[in-house]
């Protein structure tokens, strides 16, 4: 028996919709961004209508969150983005590029699911920027820092005839992407056989980009959501230097095993902290949010150590 990479927070779940003061069912796949001293979390809810939209909380601590009493992201009401939102908001992520906190979330309407980029300086109000995906794109997550002059993405096509696997993508404007390129393939009967997709942001350390993703394997009772790292190359993330053989995380608790969609744990935010620990939220059954932490040198470990092939 392994230790546990990801010790979980004794307190979980540490927000439900009984925390929301607006009518929602569920509360999970929140981003996560800490900025002066504060954690900011962008969480997804279903309203009754079963569409999404995104609310905020704040947190000193990281596990104590207090929720705003107004949704923070609802479903566009005109232009280009009322077309593409018509069927909610869902699955936030925030990474802080050159003191700005850049939101992607995914946008449903009857043309499928694209990205919106959207920006905040202050948590208050919302800039919508564009649409920087085609139909049908999820899992879009931004590196924190441009490398070579240039933004850099991870995403993941939705498609039924691609495989569900991780690209790399390049802007010069955050608008405007190319050059994309597949660099990580699903592993054949293995625990992310039938899809991957990008999680939280990519987190720097010394020996790479550390990136959280989500692995889906198939059984006879549905699918099951678990969470793996992959560490890609400082100056070039399209070179993976090692995936993660085994998942940090999977659906145990019972609040993960059982609810909306049981058997789910679902990230789209992590934040290292300055002792060499890392907090990573998860939505646990599409149903609420969670969190626990990791050493990063263990999961880098796990990476360089105990990895197996990214194009298997
Ligand atoms: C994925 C996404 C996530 C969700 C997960 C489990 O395809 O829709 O938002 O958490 O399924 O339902």
């Amino acid at each position: 028996m392994h230790d546990p990479i990801v010790t979980r927070y004794p307190g979980n779940p540490i927000l439900t919709r009984q925390d929301v003061p607006y009518d929602v069912h569920t509360v999970h796949n929140a981003g996560v961004a800490k900025y002066r001293s504060v954690y900011y979390m962008l969480f997804r809810s279903h309203l009754a209508t079963g569409r999404s939209i995104i609310g905020l909380a704040e947190s000193r601590d990281g596990y104590s969150f207090t929720v705003r009493p107004e949704p923070f992201i609802v479903p566009a009401s005109e232009g280009i983005f009322q077309k593409y939102e018509a069927f909610g908001v869902e699955d936030p992520r925030i990474s802080c590029i050159d003191g700005e906190h850049y939101i992607t979330y995914s946008a449903y309407s009857k043309y499928g699911v694209r990205i919106v980029l959207a920006k905040t300086s202050d948590f208050t109000s919302l800039e919508r920027i564009a649409l920087i995906t085609e139909a049908d794109y999820r899992n879009i997550v931004l590196f924190p820092e441009k490398i070579n002059g240039r933004y850099v993405r991870l995403d993941r096509p939705h498609s039924e005839i691609s495989p569900w696997a991780i690209w790399i993508s390049y802007s010069p404007d955050l608008v405007y992407w190319g050059e994309a390129e597949l660099i990580m393939l699903p592993e054949a009967y293995h625990w992310d056989e039938m899809k991957i997709g990008p999680g939280a942001p990519p987190i720097k350390t010394e020996q790479g980009w550390l990136s959280i993703y989500h692995g889906v394997f198939p059984t006879m009772a549905g699918a099951v959501y678990r969470l793996g790292v992959a560490l890609h190359q400082l100056d070039d993330p399209s070179v993976i230097l090692g995936v993660s053989d085994r998942w940090i995380l999977q659906p145990e608790d019972a609040w993960e095993v059982t609810g909306y969609v049981p058997n789910v744990v679902f990230s789209c935010g992590a934040v290292a902290e300055d002792d060499g620990s890392v907090k990573i939220y998860w939505g646990a059954a599409d149903s609420v949010m969670c969190v626990g932490t990791a050493k990063l040198n263990d999961l880098v470990d796990l990476c360089l150590n105990h990895s197996r092939a990214a194009l298997p």
